[in-house]
C-alpha cells in the first residue's frame, strides 16, 4: 500500500485510533482520559501519522548541521502540519476536551539558546515544507539550556528535565564510535521527524551517548566538566568561564562534527554515490562557528580512509561546505587554543595546521591567518577560506560583515559572500499560535497565504475597510485578555488587558539594550510620581535568560526584578502601571506573549544585533516596531515605511565611528543631562537599594557610567521621546489599526519559505522531491 494511502485510511479512522491507543495505554476510553494522557494519546496517533507520511527524498540533500535547534512543543505544529488540526480539535470538542489544556503537559525540548537556534527549527520547517530532502544534524542533550527561575530578584540556573520516555523521538540502531584524543565514546542516533506542512517528511538527527549520568549534576546546575562520557551531552552551554568548560564545549562540537560526518558518509555509500562528487550529493550548512570543524574531520577522513589526495579532499569538502555567520561580536565568534585541540582532538591538528600553511603560503596578510601569533585557532576563517560560501543573516548585517569585519576576506573572496534575510515558519508564529487571526486573514483574502506568505499584502486592499480594522483590533484584545489570564496563572500579576503591551524578549545581552528599557521605566515611575499620569495605563513585559556566567547579564535581570517590585507595589504607581519579568521564557512562552503584543522593542545597538527575529514574528502578529536601524528592523521599516514603525537613536555608522575612534564616553550624557542622571541615579537609590543587592546595582551602576560599552546613555533621551511618542499615538484608534494592517500585510517577506527558497536557489541547488 503506498504511504499516501496508509496516511489516508489512519486519518480517516483517527478517532478509533484514539480509542485504540487510550485502551492500550491507560485501559480507558478517550473521554475517560485525563488532560495528561491525552497528551501521550495524541502523541502516539500523530507519530504513527509521521511514520508512514512520504519521506522527501532527492539526489542531493541539506545537512543542516547545528549545536541548537530550538524546536519548541511539537503538537499543535505537527497537527497543522499534517493537515488533520481541526478533525482533532472536532473529536477532543466530542470528548469534552480541549488542545490548549492538553499541550499544557507536553515538555518543551530544552535544545537551543535564543535566535540561532529558533531558527534552525524553523528552517527545518520549511525546507521540508518546500519538499527539499535535508536534514538537521545536532546533539540530544539530556538537560539542554537550563530552567531560569527567580529568587530574591535574582536568576538561579536549574536543570531542565525535560525528557520522557514517551516522546517525538524515535531510538535508532545507529551508532558511530567517535574518538577524542585521550578517549572513545559510542553515540546513539535519535531521530525526530520533521513535518512540512501539507507536503513530506524530513528528520532531525540527534546524537547522544549512553553513559551519561544525569546525577551528576548537584546543585542547580553545577557537575563535575571533566568526567566526559558521563557529562558530554547533559547541558547546551555547559558554564565555559573556565578551562575545563571550554574543554567540554569542544568535545561536544567534536562529538558532533564526527557523527554528522560518519552520518553522510554512510549515507553516500549506502546509495553508491561516489565520493569524489560528494557535493553533488550532499551539501553542509554550518549554522554559525560551532560546527566548523565538520571541514577538517571531512579532509581527514577523506585522506585517511579513502584514499583521497591532501588536494583532492581539501577540494572536495572546499565544494560541499557553507558557512552563515549569526554575529559580529568579536566573543562570539570562537577561537580555540591549539593546545586545547591538541587535547582533545590531536587528530584534526595536523590538517588545521595545514590549512593554515596553506592560506600563508597564498596570502602574506596577518589578519586572515587561521592560527596566529597566540596560537589561537580563528574557527570562523577556517570555514571563509575553506567553504564555498559565506552569508550574514540580514541586509545591514551581511554590509558590514562585507566592508567592515570580514573586509580583508571579502577582499579576497568576494563571490563567496551573500546575504540570506532570516525568516520564521508561519504555521507555527501564525496559524498555530494566533488562530483568529489566521481565520480572519483566510477569510479575508483566502487560504493562499498559508503557502505564498507574499500574499498576505492583499490585505492592503481593506485598509478603509472599518469592520475589517475592527475584527483585527478585537481580536488582539482577545489575545491580550488571554495573556493577562496566562500572567495571572504563571506569575502571579494581574494585568489591565486595555493597557499597552510593550514587549521585550531575547535573551539578556548588554547590546540588547534591556537596560535602556530600565531606565524608560524608571523615568515613568518617577513621572508617574509627581503626578504625570499616562493617558493609558502600561505594561512592560520581558523574557530573557542571561548565561549563568554573564555577570552584568544578570545585574539586568536583578535591576528589573527590582523595579517589577517597586513598581507593582506602589499603590500610587501600579494602577497606571505594571512591570512583568516572566520566568522561564521560552518558546511557548513567546507563543502566549507575541499574539498579544501592542509595541515589539527591538532596541539593539545598531550594527550589533545580526538579525533578530523576534521582530518579524511580532510584525506578522500587529504588533508596532520600537527600534533602531538595526539588523532585520532596517529592511521591516523599508516594507513598512516611515509612518508604520518608531525608528531612534544613533545609526550604525554612527557607532561603528564611534568604535574606531574609541570617543564614546558615558559619562558625558549623565552629566549632560538631568532626566538620564535621574534615571541612572535611582538604580543606586536607597529606593532600589531596599529591595535589591547592592553589590549588583552599584556594579550595573558604574557599568553604565564608566563604561556602557553598548552605548545606551548616548540613545537614551531619543528612546523616551520614541517611546512617548508610540504610546501617545496607540491613542489614535483608527491610526493604530492601520499600523497593525499594514504590519502584518507587509510580513510576509519574513517568511522562512522565502529564506529556504534564497539559500536553496544560491547556495543548495536541490531538486524539488515531486
Ligand atoms: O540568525 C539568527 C540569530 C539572529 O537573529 C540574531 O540577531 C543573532 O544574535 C543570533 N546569533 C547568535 C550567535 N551568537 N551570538 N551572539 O545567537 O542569530
Amino acid at each position: 500500500m503506498s504511504t499516501n494511502m496508509q496516511r489516508d485510511i489512519l486519518v480517516l479512522n483517527l478517532e478509533e485510533q484514539m480509542e485504540r491507543s487510550a485502551e492500550r495505554q491507560f485501559d480507558k476510553t478517550f473521554a475517560d482520559c485525563t488532560d495528561k494522557e491525552a497528551y501521550y494519546v495524541l502523541l502516539d496517533v500523530t507519530n504513527e501519522l509521521m511514520r508512514v507520511a512520504e519521506p522527501i527524498v532527492g539526489e542531493k540533500k541539506i545537512y543542516y548541521i547545528s549545536m541548537e535547534f530550538l524546536i519548541g512543543k511539537l503538537l499543535s505544529n505537527n497537527l497543522i502540519n499534517l493537515r488533520v488540526y481541526d478533525k482533532v480539535n472536532q473529536i477532543l470538542r466530542k470528548n469534552g476536551k480541549k488542545l490548549a489544556d492538553i499541550e499544557e503537559y507536553e515538555p518543551e525540548p530544552s535544545l537551543g539558546n535564543g535566535g540561532l537556534g529558533r531558527l534552525a527549527a524553523c528552517f527545518l520547517d520549511s525546507i521540508a515544507t518546500l519538499k527539499l530532502p535535508g536534514e538537521g544534524i545536532g546533539l540530544n542533550y539530556h538537560y539542554g539550556l537550563f530552567k531560569q527561575v527567580f529568587d530574591k530578584n535574582l536568576q538561579n540556573a536549574e536543570k531542565d528535565a525535560w525528557q520522557e520516555n514517551k516522546s517525538w523521538l524515535e531510538k535508532t540502531d545507529t551508532t558511530f564510535d567517535v574518538n577524542f584524543g585521550d578517549k572513545k565514546v559510542v553515540s546513539r542516533l535519535y531521530n525526530l521527524y520533521v513535518t512540512g506542512y501539507d507536503s513530506g517528511i524530513n528528520k532531525l538527527r540527534l546524537f547522544d551517548i549512553e553513559t551519561v549520568d544525569e546525577k551528576l549534576v548537584k546543585k542547580g546546575i553545577n557537575f563535575d566538566k571533566t568526567k566526559i562520557e558521563k557529562n558530554l551531552t547533559l547541558f547546551l552551554y555547559p558554564d565555559d568561564s573556565d578551562e575545563a568548560g571550554n574543554l567540554l564545549r569542544i568535545y561536544q562540537e567534536y562529538f558532533l562534527v564526527s557523527n554528522a560526518a560518519q552520518l553522510i558518509l554512510h549515507e553516500m555509500k549506502e546509495r553508491q554515490y561516489d565520493l569524489h562528487k560528494l557535493y553533488d550529493h550532499a551539501v553542509i550548512q554550518i549554522n554559525d562557528t560551532h560546527p566548523t570543524m565538520i571541514i577538517p574531520e571531512l579532509i581527514r577522513i577523506l585522506v585517511e580512509e579513502k584514499a583521497f589526495s591532501m588536494d583532492d579532499a581539501i577540494d572536495v569538502v572546499s565544494k560541499t561546505c557553507a558557512y552563515t555567520n549569526h554575529t559580529i561580536l568579536a566573543e562570539a565568534l570562537e577561537t580555540w587554543p591549539l593546545s586545547y585541540l591538541e587535547k582533545v582532538v590531536p587528530q584534526l591538528v595536523p590538517y588545521i595546521k595545514e590549512l593554515d600553511k596553506r592560506i600563508r603560503a597564498k596570502v602574506k596578510n596577518s589578519k586572515v591567518q587561521i592560527i596566529d601569533k597566540e596560537k589561537k585557532v580563528h574557527m570562523a576563517f577556517i570555514d571563509i577560506h575553506y567553504g564555498f560560501s559565506v552569508n550574514g543573516v540580514a541586509a545591514i548585517h551581511t554590509d558590514i560583515l562585507k566592508n567592515t569585519e570580514l573586509n580583508d576576506f571579502y577582499k579576497l573572496y568576494p563571490e563567496k559572500f551573500n546575504n540570506k534575510t532570516n525568516g520564521i515558519t508561519f504555521r507555527r508564529w501564525l496559524l498555530s499560535c494566533n488562530h483568529p487571526l489566521a481565520d480572519l486573514i483566510a477569510d479575508t483574502i483566502g487560504d493562499g497565504y498559508k503557502k505564498d506568505a507574499t500574499r498576505l499584502e492583499e490585505l492592503l486592499e481593506h485598509e478603509n475597510d472599518e469592520g475589517f480594522l475592527d475584527r483585527l483590533d478585537s481580536i488582539k484584545q482577545e489575545k491580550k485578555k488571554e495573556l493577562a489570564a496566562y500572567l495571572e496563572k504563571h506569575e502571579g500579576v494581574k494585568v489591565d488587558p486595555t493597557s499597552i503591551y510593550d514587549i521585550q524578549v531575547k535573551r539578556l545581552h548588554e547590546y540588547k539594550r534591556q537596560q535602556m528599557n530600565a531606565l524608560y521605566i524608571i523615568h515613568k515611575y518617577l513621572e508617574i510620581k509627581s503626578g504625570k499620569k499616562p493617558v493609558r495605563p502600561l505594561t512592560f513585559i520581558f523574557g530573557a535568560k542571561a548565561a549563568p556566567a554573564y555577570v552584568i547579564a544578570k545585574d539586568i535581570i536583578h535591576l528589573l526584578l527590582c523595579l517589577q517590585e517597586i513598581v507593582n507595589n506602589d499603590p500610587d504607581v501600579s494602577p497606571y502601571m505594571k512591570v512583568i519579568f516572566v520566568e522561564n521564557y521560552n518558546v511557548t512562552y513567546a507563543e502566549h506573549l507575541i499574539p498579544a503584543a501592542d509595541v515589539s522593542e527591538q532596541i539593539s545597538l545598531a550594527s550589533k544585533e545580526a538579525s533578530g527575529t523576534s521582530n518579524m514574528k511580532f510584525m506578522l502578529n500587529g504588533a508596532v516596531t520600537l527600534g533602531t536601524d538595526d539588523g532585520a528592523n532596517v529592511e521591516i521599516h523599508d516594507l513598512v515605511g516611515d509612518d508604520n514603525i518608531y525608528i531612534f537613536g544613533i545609526d550604525s555608522d554612527t557607532v561603528i565611528g564611534h568604535y574606531k575612534k574609541a570617543d564614546y564616553v558615558s559619562k558625558k550624557y549623565y552629566e549632560k543631562s538631568p532626566v538620564i542622571k535621574e534615571a541612572v541615579d535611582f538604580i543606586v537609590s536607597k529606593q532600589c537599594l531596599k529591595v535589591g543587592k547592592k553589590e549588583n546595582l552599584t556594579r550595573l551602576y558604574n557599568e553604565l557610567l564608566n563604561k556602557d560599552w553598548f552605548m545606551t546613555l548616548i540613545d537614551l533621551e531619543s528612546y523616551i521621546e520614541a517611546k512617548d511618542r508610540i504610546f501617545a499615538d496607540y491613542e489614535d484608534r483608527n491610526k493604530w489599526k492601520h499600523m497593525m494592517l499594514v504590519n502584518i500585510a507587509k510580513a510576509g517577506f519574513f517568511s522562512s519559505d522565502r529564506t529556504i527558497m534564497e539559500y536553496n536557489r544560491d547556495i543548495w541547488k536541490l531538486q524539488k522531491a515531486d
